[in-house]
């Protein structure tokens, strides 16, 4: 480390935005799911654009290396600087204001540290939708949902945050800024850089602020829960729904049974829906901004589900209570899969008409290899995007679950890019997939990866080891 490292970072930031303790550090070094952990002399949390840019000066004189954080939710390690002790922090964290919310323009402009829900409310106060909705709402950051191009589930109709997104404010690890912060729905004026930076994970520069797209406030909702005879009734339901629905199916989601099962197992105040059990269900639901337009539609494609035989019953939900409920249920699958083992996750992306015959052929394969383990599946079926997870004990020696982890991995993930799907779906590469990406990756793409990284990031001072 640079000698006067941490005084130089205290004349661009003050004491507010130096965390040098190691108590006041622990949050920042950990990740969510408890995979990863790593060291840091300091974390920086600068208070504007202006406080990054100088930080990332400092930085660039001194070849320091700086791992950006938002609301550190990431599932792939991607925020947590390594064990060696010689990678700063650089939270987003202080950078919390909504900065403008234009209801002519239909866009909100922000920082990047604002959580995701206070954007949400924000659009929700101006008579307005912001879509992007995860699990990890109230924590994470539009930053981080940025530089991870979250998913969620509202992709099926509104897309992921990319397509959320107009333009971005960026340092570069060099200091300078790069104003992106464009309101535009149309600019062919070259290379769309924005694009760049989304998606990411902290290996190109800082995103600073941002410009996102509002969409009319959708008064009207219907959510159901809806028991299904096999997952690929439920995709077929999805079709079936598009057909009545149309583009009103905001979320189109698809758990097992056994899904269902761990968590009301581990999460506290959690119900069954339906009184049977099923093999699949499916969380649907439909908005709209006419009020009385969700209920009417969504009785009319469960009354010709039941009838058709795709789907065995179905509960909708009479009042918001019941609705949050459902979600309450879907969203506390992740904290679930922790408590009731270690979850091997596999972010999968396919065609929708794929995802049937991907999961037998992963069903078989998981039996067939890892007869052992069971299969924990549910993910946004709407988007082709399945979390195929398979859990392994507990207890496993760390030999052992290496192994597995490595073989599971393996052989899952080859399915996937048999039926030409992605490894990562939604929730990025970090480290979590940086090794297997070699595999699946072209020659051609990995080199392209490599000379955008290089062109922008020639030290390497950018959350090194991570994605590449
Ligand atoms: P962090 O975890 O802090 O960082 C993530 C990555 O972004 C890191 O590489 C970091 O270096 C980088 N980064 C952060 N901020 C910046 C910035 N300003 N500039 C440059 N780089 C930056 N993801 C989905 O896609 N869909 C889901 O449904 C979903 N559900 C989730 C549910 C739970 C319970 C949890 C814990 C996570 C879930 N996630 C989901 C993972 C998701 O990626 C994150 O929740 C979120 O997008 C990350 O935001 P964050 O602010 O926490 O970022
Ligand atoms: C979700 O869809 C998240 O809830 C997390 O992407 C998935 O825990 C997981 O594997
Ligand atoms: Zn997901």
């Amino acid at each position: 480390m640079h000698s006067n490292l941490i005084g130089r970072l205290r004349g661009a930031v003050g004491d507010a935005g130096l965390i040098l303790d190691a108590p006041g550090q622990a949050t920042y070094l950990t990740d969510w799911p408890r995979k990863w952990s790593g060291t840091t002399p300091v974390v920086v949390r600068p208070a504007s654009t202006d406080e990054v840019a100088a930080v990332m000066r400092i930085c660039h004189e001194t070849r320091t290396p700086v791992v950006p954080q938002g609301g550190n939710t990431g599932m792939t390690g991607a925020g947590i600087p390594d064990k060696q002790g010689g990678q700063i922090v650089l939270s987003l964290n202080r950078m919390n204001r909504i900065l403008d919310v234009d209801v002519v323009s239909n866009t909100m402009t922000v920082e990047a540290g604002v959580i995701l829900q206070q954007v949400q409310q924000a659009a929700a106060d101006a008579d307005r939708f912001f879509p992007l909705s995860l699990g990890a709402e109230g924590s994470c950051t539009i930053g981080g949902n940025l530089a991870t191009n979250a998913g969620g589930i509202a992709v099926l109709r509104y897309g992921n945050t990319r397509d959320l997104t107009l333009g971005v404010e960026v340092v570069l690890p060099d200091g300078r800024v790069w104003d992106g912060l464009r309101a535009l729905r149309k600019d062919n004026s070259g290379y769309d850089l924005r694009d760049l930076f989304i998606g990411s994970e902290g290996t190109l520069g800082i995103i600073t602020r941002a410009v996102v797209k509002l969409f009319p406030a959708q008064h009207g909702r219907a959510t159901a829960w809806v028991g299904v005879p096999s997952h690929g009734d439920a995709v077929q339901l999805l079709s079936m729904m598009q057909s009545i629905c149309g583009e009103r199916i905001i979320a189109f989601e698809m758990m097992s049974e056994f899904g269902l099962s761990v968590i009301l197992r581990h999460v506290a105040d959690t119900q069954r829906p339906l009184g049977d059990v099923h093999p699949y269900y499916v969380l649907v639901e439909i908005a709209d901004a006419q009020r009385e337009t969700p209920p009417v539609l969504l009785e009319e494609a469960l009354a010709k589900a039941l009838e058709s035989g795709l789907a065995h019953d179905a509960v909708i939900a009479v009042n918001d209570r019941q609705r949050q409920a459902m979600w309450k249920i879907r969203e506390g699958v992740s904290q679930a899969q922790l408590r009731e083992g270690n979850p091997l996750k596999h972010d999968i992306a396919l065609p929708i008409a794929q995802i049937a015959p991907f999961i037998d052929a992963a069903d078989a394969l998981v039996a067939a290899h890892f007869p052992q383990l069971p299969v924990l599946n549910f993910g946004h079926i709407g988007d082709g995007n399945l979390h195929y997870n398979v859990l392994l004990p507990h207890d496993l020696c760390d030999d052992e679950r290496e192994r597995l982890t490595r073989e599971v991995n393996l052989k899952i993930h080859d399915l996937a890019i048999a039926y030409r799907g992605s490894i990562s779906a939604e929730h990025g590469v970090g480290l979590l997939r940086r090794d297997e990406l070699r595999r699946y990756k072209s020659a051609v793409e990995t080199d392209l990866m490599l000379a955008i990284k290089r062109a922008l990031d020639p030290d390497q001072l950018m959350n090194p080891g991570k994605v590449l």
